[in-house]
């Protein structure tokens, strides 16, 4: 069974629901939904920790296709994680959710006061969310998430992939559960991810943090989408190729909030993630 949460209403022009039993008189429920403290899932945690924000956490198993199940789709109908639920009202997208967060919650800023780097915090989400998170996304499916899931059962596999509400994710499932993504569209992944690898070094050449000098949102979305990518074959982000992400990354690492934010991980914690310990000198 989900949650309290899921007596949830969808979206912000639903009214309230009527029956807020499930609350404690003055308290406002925060609830989230995800996987893994990686990509999408990460975002929002880390933005919760790094606010110092309580929260309720729930941990759905996208390899066992939780985010499909008629519970969840009655919270989030897309069937995607992350979700947060904040006083009834539920979200999704967790760049947007990153943002509630930070404009919400009392803690420390995490969006820039300036100008110009408020515009590169921007920027840089921009740029990961629509360019290089759907290239990373296509090939962590294809080499992890894919093979981890075609063992099962064929016929229980293809019921499950019936039960996904939005075609494109069924599209996308099919895919990487039958290895059917084509070579040309694995190159074209894997030159953009090493397009945007590149891009991001340069960048920190200039600045300290992804925005400029300030720590920001831009900081927590890529570092869920590059933190893994130094254990993978391809390459494109280690120490020799990208000394200056490398560095970013270990200053990631070593923030508190990231610690309590892989406590809420199974398989990735704080201290499975040995290739972002900084070696010792
Ligand atoms: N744009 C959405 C994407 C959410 C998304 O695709 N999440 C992935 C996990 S990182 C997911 O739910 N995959 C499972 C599925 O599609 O069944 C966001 O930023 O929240």
């Amino acid at each position: 069974m989900i949650g309290r949460a899921v007596q949830a209403k969808f979206g912000p022009s639903y009214p309230a629901p009527g029956n807020r039993n499930f609350m404690r008189k003055g308290e406002q429920m925060l609830t989230l939904y995800h996987w893994e403290p990686n990509a999408n899932s990460g975002k929002p945690i880390l933005a919760l920790e790094e606010k110092g924000v309580a929260f309720e956490s729930h941990f759905l198993d996208l390899l066992n296709f939780d985010q499909h199940a008629p519970d969840y789709l009655r919270i989030n109908p897309d069937g995607t994680i992350p979700a947060m639920v904040h006083d009834s009202v539920m979200m999704n997208e967790s760049t947007a959710i990153m943002e509630y967060v930070d404009a919400a919650f009392d803690g420390p800023a995490l969006r820039p006061d300036d100008p110009e780097e408020r515009w590169r915090m921007r920027w840089w989400m921009k740029f990961c969310d629509q360019y290089f998170a759907p290239a990373a996304s296509m090939i962590g499916w294809n080499a992890f998430i894919g093979p981890m899931v075609r063992k099962r059962d064929p016929q229980e596999l293809q019921r499950k992939i019936d039960a996904i509400p939005m075609e494109e994710r069924r599209i996308a499932w099919s895919k990487a559960i039958y290895g059917t993504f084509t070579p040309e569209e694995l190159a074209e992944s894997d030159r953009r991810v090493a397009f945007a690898a590149a891009k991001f070094e340069e960048n920190l050449e200039r600045h300290e943090w992804v925005a400029g000098g300030t720590f920001s949102l831009a900081d927590i979305n890529a570092f869920n989408l590059i933190y893994f990518m130094p254990a993978t074959p391809d390459g494109h982000v280690g120490p020799e190729k990208t000394p200056r992400t490398m560095d970013w990354l270990y200053r990631m690492y070593e923030r508190p909030a990231s610690k309590r934010a892989w406590s809420h991980g199974r398989m990735l914690t704080w201290d499975t993630l040995s290739h972002l310990q900084r070696p010792s000198s």
